[in-house]
C-alpha cells in the first residue's frame, strides 16, 4: 500500500526554561555576601524553515513527534543556565502550515523561509535579578516555564508552473525526463509515480516547472487508485496538459473517453479556497497526444485531433520515447506560462501568516463563575498565568512575590470590583490547570473592603487618625526631641564630648 507524504501532522513540543536559582554569595569572613543565583535559560523553540535539500514530508510521517532541548538552570555564583537549542526542522518548498482545524498558519515559499511553530519557555530569573533595595536578599527564584506545544499540519504544494495529469502508464514521467534534466522513474506498471516529480524545462530563452502527478482513474475523487490527495501539488500551476496514451489496448479507453474521465475527476477536486486558489477547471488547458512512435497510436491521435480541436482545445502529437514534438511542445507551454506571468495571475501569492499572538498581552480580566462548588472569581491574563507558572508555591516569599506582582498590575482591585470578598475562591492559570486561592485582601480601598460591619481587623488599626490624635502625636515626637536634646547637653557639660570648632 502506498503511503503518502505529502501531508505529515506534528506534534511539537518546545524546550522548557530552566529554572533560577536561589543562592546566597558565601566567603571566608563575608557570611552574607548577597544573593548571586543566576537566571535559568530560555527553552529551545521549534522551527520549520524551507530547505531545497528536504523535497518529501517522509521524515516527519515516520517520525512526527519533536522536542526542543530545555533550557538549563541557573546556578550559584551568578551564572546564567545555557538556552536551549532551537529545533530547525528542513521542510519543502511549498509547504503549507495549518492547524488541525484548517485554518492556514504559514505558506512558506522560498529557502529559508520559516515560521516558528512552538515557542521555548522562558528561564526563570535567579535571586540575584529579583533583587531590589526593598527586596535585598530573595531567598526564592523563580521556575521556568514550560515550553508551547502545538500540532500542525504540513502539506506540500509543489511550485510548479505547469502540470501533467492523466491515467497511468500515459507517459506523464517520461514526458517529463525528456524535456527537462529530472530523472523520474519510469515503468510499465500503472501507478509508478507515487509523489509528483518536478523538472525545470527551458524553451527560448523562457524557463519554466513542470511537474507529473500520480495517475488519475475513473472513481480518483472517491480515493479509487491513489485518489485525489496530491491533486493539492497542482493547485498552484498555471496550464494543466492532459496527457493521453494513444497506444493503449485496455478496453474502455479511447483519447476521447479519457480525457472526460479525468476533466471528471478534476472537476470533483476542490481546491482550497483559503489559499485563493483559481479552480483547477478555469486553468489553461492543453492536450497531448502521446506515443505516436507506434503506427496505429498516430493513426488514432490524427483522427480524433479535430474532435479536440473543435472543443476548443490546443493539441500536440508526441512520442516522448521517439523525441518526437516536443519542440512544438515545450514552446507553447513556455506561452502559456510567460502569458500567465505577464498577466500577474497569482495562484498563490506567497505570503506568510503570523499566528495572531493572544489579544490583551498586558492587561488582565475577572470572570465571575458558577461551579458546581460554588462561585469562583477566574483572573485571565497572559502575565498573570504566566506569573502563577513561574511560582515556586514551596516557597512562602516567592508566594508573597507573587501577591506583590498581582497586586501591582491591580488584579485585587479588579476582584473587588468583580465582587470578591474575603475568603472567595480565585482562580489564576490555564483553563484546565489553574493555581486555586482563598483570597486574603491585601489593600485597603476603601468601604468595599468590608465584609460584614465590625468583622474586619483593620477598623481597629488603619483608620484614619483624627485631628486630636495627631496633635498629640506631634507633641509626643517634640517631646522626644526636646528630651534627646537635653540629654545631649548635658553630655556635653560632663564634657563627655567636644565640639567640632
Ligand atoms: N512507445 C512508447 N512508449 C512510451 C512513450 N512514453 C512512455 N512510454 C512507456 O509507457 C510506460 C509508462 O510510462 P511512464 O512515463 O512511467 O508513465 P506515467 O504516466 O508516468 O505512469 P504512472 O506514473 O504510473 O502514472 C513506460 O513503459 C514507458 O516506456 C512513448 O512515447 N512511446
Ligand atoms: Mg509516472
Amino acid at each position: 500500500m502506498a503511503t503518502f507524504v505529502d501531508r505529515a501532522v506534528l506534534h511539537l513540543t518546545a524546550g522548557n526554561g530552566g529554572h533560577g536559582c536561589a543562592s546566597v554569595h558565601r566567603e571566608k569572613f563575608k557570611p552574607l555576601g548577597g544573593p548571586d543565583g543566576g537566571n535559568g535559560g530560555r527553552g529551545g523553540d521549534i522551527v520549520l524553515r524551507v530547505d531545497p535539500q528536504v523535497t518529501t514530508l517522509l521524515e516527519y510521517h515516520h517520525g512526527p513527534h519533536r522536542t526542543a532541548t530545555n533550557g538549563r538552570p541557573g546556578e550559584g555564583g551568578e551564572r546564567n543556565g545555557a538556552q536551549g537549542e532551537d529545533l530547525v526542522l528542513g521542510v519543502p518548498d511549498g509547504t503549507v502550515i495549518s492547524t488541525r482545524d484548517g485554518e492556514v498558519l504559514a505558506d512558506l515559499v522560498g529557502t529559508g523561509a520559516e515560521y516558528v511553530a512552538a515557542r521555548g519557555g522562558r528561564g526563570g530569573l535567579g535571586n540575584k535579578a529579583l533583587a531590589s533595595p526593598r527586596r535585598k536578599a530573595p531567598g526564592f527564584a523563580l521556575l521556568g516555564e514550560p515550553g508551547e506545544t502545538a500540532e500542525v499540519v504540513l502539506e506540500l504544494k509543489t511550485l510548479a508552473d505547469v502540470a501533467l495529469v492523466g491515467f497511468p502508464s500515459a507517459g506523464k514521467s517520461s514526458l517529463v525526463s525528456v524535456v527537462s534534466a529530472a530523472k523520474p522513474k519510469i515503468a510499465d506498471y500503472p501507478f509508478t509515480t507515487l509523489v509528483p516529480n518536478l523538472g525545470v524545462v527551458t524553451a527560448g530563452g523562457n524557463r519554466f516547472t513542470i511537474a507529473d502527478v500520480p495517475g488519475l482513474i475513473p472513481g480518483a475523487s472517491q480515493g479509487k487508485g491513489l485518489g485525489l490527495e496530491f491533486l493539492r501539488h497542482v493547485e498552484r500551476c498555471h496550464v494543466l496538459v492532459h496527457v493521453i496514451d494513444c497506444a493503449t489496448l485496455e478496453p474502455g479507453r479511447d483519447p476521447l473517453t479519457d480525457l472526460d474521465v479525468i476533466e471528471h475527476e478534476l472537476a470533483e477536486y476542490v481546491p482550497d479556497a483559503s489559499l485563493g486558489g483559481i479552480p483547477l477547471a478555469d486553468r489553461v488547458r492543453v492536450v497531448v497526444l502521446n506515443k505516436a512512435d507506434v503506427p496505429e497510436a498516430r493513426e488514432l491521435a490524427e483522427m480524433v485531433r479535430p474532435d479536440l480541436e473543435e472543443r476548443g482545445l490546443e493539441v500536440h502529437i508526441v512520442s516522448a520515447v521517439a523525441h518526437l514534438g516536443l519542440k512544438e511542445l515545450t514552446y507553447a507551454l513556455a506561452g502559456h506560462v510567460q502569458r500567465a506571468r505577464d498577466e500577474q495571475i497569482e495562484i498563490e501569492p506567497p505570503r506568510v501568516v503570523l499566528r495572531p499572538k493572544a489579544v490583551d498581552d498586558a492587561g488582565f480580566h475577572v470572570r465571575r463563575e458558577n461551579t458546581p462548588d460554588g462561585e469562583v472569581f477566574r483572573v485571565l491574563g497572559d502575565r498573570p498565568t504566566r506569573w502563577v507558572r513561574q511560582t515556586d508555591f514551596g516557597n512562602d516569599e516567592a508566594v508573597g512575590y507573587l501577591a506583590d506582582r498581582l497586586n501591582r498590575l491591580g488584579v485585587e482591585d479588579g476582584l473587588l470590583k468583580a465582587g470578591a470578598v474575603a475568603g472567595s475562591t480565585v482562580l489564576i492559570g490555564p483553563e484546565e490547570d489553574a493555581v486555586v486561592f482563598d483570597w486574603e485582601p491585601t489593600v485597603a480601598s476603601g468601604a468595599e473592603l468590608l465584609g460584614q460591619r465590625g468583622t474586619d481587623l483593620r477598623l481597629e488599626d488603619r483608620h484614619r487618625p483624627t485631628r486630636e490624635e495627631k496633635r498629640a502625636a506631634f507633641k509626643d515626637k517634640m517631646d522626644a526631641k526636646t528630651a534627646a536634646r537635653e540629654e545631649l547637653a548635658a553630655d556635653r557639660r560632663a564634657g563627655l564630648w567636644t565640639d567640632q570648632d
